[in-house]
C-alpha cells in the first residue's frame, strides 16, 4: 500500500492517488467526509477552516460502494483558491520554525511563498482521505486506530495512568469517545476548558501553542512488521509515518524514554497467557507487533506563523525586520491527531497486506 499527495495550501486543491488498496472494502463518501470534519474540526484552528468544507471527491477505484483493486484517486477542492487565484503574495522573511528559509535555499527561489504552499499543513486533508480507506480494511480485521489529546502547550489531561491507557482495550476506547466530544480532542473535558482559555491568551499575545497526543491500535494480530530487516520493522514505519506529519518534533511508544530510567525487571513484560500483564513496550518488540495495544505518543511545536512575529531577515535586502505575518492556526494539536490516526492506519494496513497478501479482502 502506498500514497502520494499534491497540491498547495491555496491552489487549485489537494490530491492522492492510494495504490494497492485490495478490492472488496465497503466504503462510503458520507463516512469518507466525516473522517476529514473530525481533522478540520477544533478550538484554536484558524478562520481557514471556516472557508474550507473539505468536499471530497472520489475520481477512481470505487464501485458500486466497494474498493475495485485499483488506484483510488481522491481530490478536494481548496474553497479558498477562489479568493488567490491571479494574486501572488511573496514570503520575504521566512518564519522561524517554518521550512520557508531552507526550502527557498534549497529549491532557489527569491522568496519562500513556493515553499508555504507545499509544506503547509494543508497537505494532510489528502493523507486523512487516505488514512479513511486504510481504517475501513482494517476494520474488517477488528483492528482500530484511535486517538487523542493528552496535553496543550503548558496544561497537561488527567487521564487514566499510563499503564492503563497502554493496556486496557476499554479505557482506550473510553478515551477515544471522550476525546470526540471536546473541541480539543482531550478526553479530559474540565481540562479541554482551561486549555481552551490558554489558547485564548496565546491568540491573544500574537503566539501559538503545541502539545502531546496519543494514538493506540487496538485489535492488533500478532506478527505484523519484522525484526528481519531495519526497514521492515513496525516501529520504525510507524515512527517515520508520524513523524513525517508537519509540526511533529518527538515521537515514543509505549513508556518510551520513560524506558530508560528503568532497570530491565521493571521495563518489560513479562509474558503470560493469554494476555501480558503490562504493555510497557506498547504493542510491538523487535519491530514485530506483539498482539497488544500498539501505543505512541507524539509531540507537536507550536504553529511557526505567529502573529506577534519573531526576529528574521529581509530575503531581499538582508536587513533584519520581522518574520513574515498571515493569517494562521493558533494550534491544531486536535487536527494533528486526527492526521496521525491515518497515517498509522496507512502503515498498519500495509503491514498486515504483507503478512496476509491481499488482491480481494
Ligand atoms: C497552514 C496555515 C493555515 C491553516 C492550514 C495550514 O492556512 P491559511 O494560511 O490559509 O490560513 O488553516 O490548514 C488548512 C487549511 C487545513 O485544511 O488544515 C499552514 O501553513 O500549514
Amino acid at each position: 500500500l502506498r500514497f502520494l499527495t499534491a497540491g498547495e495550501s491555496h491552489g487549485w486543491g489537494i490530491a492522492a492517488v492510494l495504490d494497492g488498496m485490495p478490492a472488496g472494502v465497503d466504503v462510503s463518501e458520507e463516512e469518507l467526509s466525516a473522517e476529514l470534519f473530525r481533522r478540520r474540526k477544533g478550538y484554536g484552528r484558524g478562520a481557514r477552516a471556516n472557508i474550507e468544507d473539505d468536499r471530497v471527491l472520489i475520481a477512481s477505484g470505487v464501485i458500486k460502494g466497494k474498493t475495485m483493486g485499483a488506484p483510488i484517486c481522491v481530490i478536494i477542492p481548496n474553497n479558498d483558491y477562489e479568493n488567490w487565484k491571479g494574486k501572488y503574495v511573496p514570503i520575504l522573511a521566512p518564519r522561524p520554525g517554518h521550512a520557508d528559509f531552507a526550502g527557498m535555499v534549497k529549491y532557489g527561489f527569491d522568496d519562500c511563498r513556493p515553499v508555504a504552499e507545499r509544506a503547509s499543513a494543508r497537505e494532510t486533508a489528502a493523507r486523512v482521505a487516505c488514512g479513511y480507506f486504510a481504517k475501513k480494511l482494517l476494520e474488517k480485521e477488528n483492528i482500530k486506530v484511535v486517538s487523542w489529546v493528552v496535553r496543550i502547550g503548558s496544561i497537561s489531561a488527567e487521564l487514566p495512568p499510563l499503564d492503563e491507557r497502554m493496556s486496557k482495550k476499554e479505557v482506550s476506547e473510553r478515551l477515544f469517545e471522550l476525546a470526540e466530544c471536546s473541541e480539543l480532542r482531550c478526553p479530559d473535558l474540565e481540562a479541554t476548558e482551561r486549555m481552551k482559555k490558554l489558547i485564548d491568551e496565546a491568540r491573544e499575545r500574537g503566539d501559538t501553542l503545541g502539545g502531546i497526543f496519543e494514538v493506540a491500535v487496538i485489535g492488533v494480530p500478532v506478527g505484523l512488521g519484522s525484526y528481519v530487516q531495519w526497514d521492515r520493522k513496525l516501529d520504525a514505519r510507524l515512527a517515520a509515518a508520524v513523524m513525517s506529519i508537519q509540526g511533529i518534533k518527538g515521537v515514543e511508544f509505549g513508556m518510551g524514554f520513560g524506558l530508560s530510567e528503568m532497570v530491565g525487571s521493571e521495563a518489560h513484560d513479562p509474558v503470560t497467557l493469554p494476555k501480558r500483564p503490562s504493555n510497557r513496550a506498547g504493542g510491538i518488540e523487535g519491530g514485530v507487533s506483539n498482539g497488544e495495544i500498539i501505543f505512541i505518543r507524539a509531540a507537536m511545536k507550536p504553529i511557526p506563523t505567529l502573529q506577534l512575529p519573531l526576529q528574521s531577515v529581509d530575503v531581499r535586502t538582508k536587513e533584519e525586520r520581522s518574520a513574515h505575518v498571515e493569517r494562521s492556526d493558533v494550534c491544531a494539536v486536535g487536527s494533528a491527531a486526527v492526521v496521525a490516526e491515518s497515517m498509522v492506519a496507512l502503515v498498519m494496513a500495509d503491514a498486515l497486506l504483507e503478512m496476509r497478501g491481499g488482491d480481494r479482502w
